[in-house]
């Protein structure tokens, strides 16, 4: 008896200087187990009661049951305490101060070359042109032979064109678009078709993709001269201020005649021999362009003894690199960030 005494007073200090020790719901769950649990200490200590002469075991059980009791009430406050300790710790880390500035995200853009198709396709909005948009894997009918280019004409070359399986190929020039609108739509037309075309090229100047921006015209009684209006008035446009022009004569196969367009240089109105970007001549190409040719007209399912009309290509990253002053367009296509992000302004 005085044994289990001993060992009643033993257990319960040493319980006492565990528990002020714990500081987690955790330390004090292993605690509980240590000493209420099914294989505790005080279970243990409940077994010798057995092995007490009988009549001392009715005080022995009531001071093992109340050391027990005692036992469960402080385990029970000393949680009630953690508890509380634990939700201000969690408080104070997830706090959160609603008055700070959000974090920054960052801007995206418009790559140089498509606000370039944007400003473009705006001017000849406003000249009543509709836009129009079609397949960058075209048929050779739509790519050369609507477009009035022989089966054997050097255009059509492994060296230029990129084929497909199937027979088909990228389109070298967004002209095939404007095929399908005759096609669809007949005449009288005025359509612009930018889009993504395809050649074998690659040097700082030509990409072997690359925007163009074409454009026809096809009504009763169209001349040379609407067309230099037109492409004059979009040389204005384009460039934000009058800027001189002149028509050079050239040769496509799907017109006739056939011109290309130049501007004054935008940078040294040819007065700097050793202009980086006219190289000197103080002229800069901007287009090509002519009056459709007949069998263009025909393979388009239109008149050519009623209508005519005309035709012209722009080169968009050609334009980028004049508006923005790159020499090399390789720029334009490499993914360079601090470049797209407005390296150029
Ligand atoms: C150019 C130059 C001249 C052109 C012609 C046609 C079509 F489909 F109407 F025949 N589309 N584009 C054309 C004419 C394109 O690019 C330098």
């Amino acid at each position: 008896m005085a044994d289990l005494v001993e060992e009643t007073k033993r257990l319960r200090e040493e319980f006492y200087f565990k528990l002020n020790a714990t500081s987690s719901s955790e330390d004090l769950r292993d605690l509980q187990i240590f000493y209420l649990g099914r294989k505790g200490a005080l279970t243990g200590l409940l077994k010798t009661v057995g092995s007490l002469p009988p009549q001392e075991r009715p005080e022995a059980g009531r001071a093992v049951n109340a050391l027990r009791e005692e036992l469960e009430e402080a385990i029970k406050s000393r949680r009630d305490e953690i508890l509380s300790l634990e939700e201000e710790e969690l408080e104070e880390k997830q706090w959160v101060d609603v008055t700070l500035p959000g974090r920054g995200r960052p801007w995206g853009r418009f790559h140089p070359v498509i606000q370039v198709m944007h400003d473009v396709i705006e001017i000849f909005l406003g000249m009543g042109f509709s836009v129009a948009l079609g397949p960058e894997v075209e048929d050779d009918f739509h790519n050369f032979e609507a477009l009035n280019i022989p089966p054997h004409h050097p255009a059509r070359d492994m060296q230029d064109t990129f084929y497909v399986d199937g027979g088909l190929l990228l389109r070298t020039h967004t002209s095939p678009v404007q095929v399908r609108s005759m096609l669809r739509y007949g005449a009288p037309l005025r359509v612009v078709c930018p889009g993504r075309v395809y050649r074998r090229d690659s040097d700082p100047t030509h990409s072997p993709m690359f925007h163009q921006l074409e454009g026809l015209l096809v009504d009763e009684g169209v001349s040379v001269a609407d067309l230099k209006g037109c492409l004059e008035q979009f040389a204005k446009l384009v460039f934000g201020r009058p800027v001189k022009t002149r028509f050079r004569a050239s040769y496509f196969p799907f017109t006739e005649p056939s011109m290309e367009t130049d501007v004054e240089c935008i940078v040294c109105s040819g007065k700097d021999p050793s202009c980086r970007v006219c190289k000197g001549t103080g002229w800069l190409e901007i287009a090509g362009e002519g009056m459709v040719h007949p069998n263009v007209l025909r393979a388009g399912n239109i008149d050519p003894e009623r209508y005519n009309g005309f035709a012209w290509g722009i080169g968009l990253d050609r334009i980028a690199m004049l508006k923005y002053g790159l020499n090399d367009l390789r720029v334009l296509f490499t993914g360079d960030l601090a470049f797209l992000q407005g390296g150029w302004l």
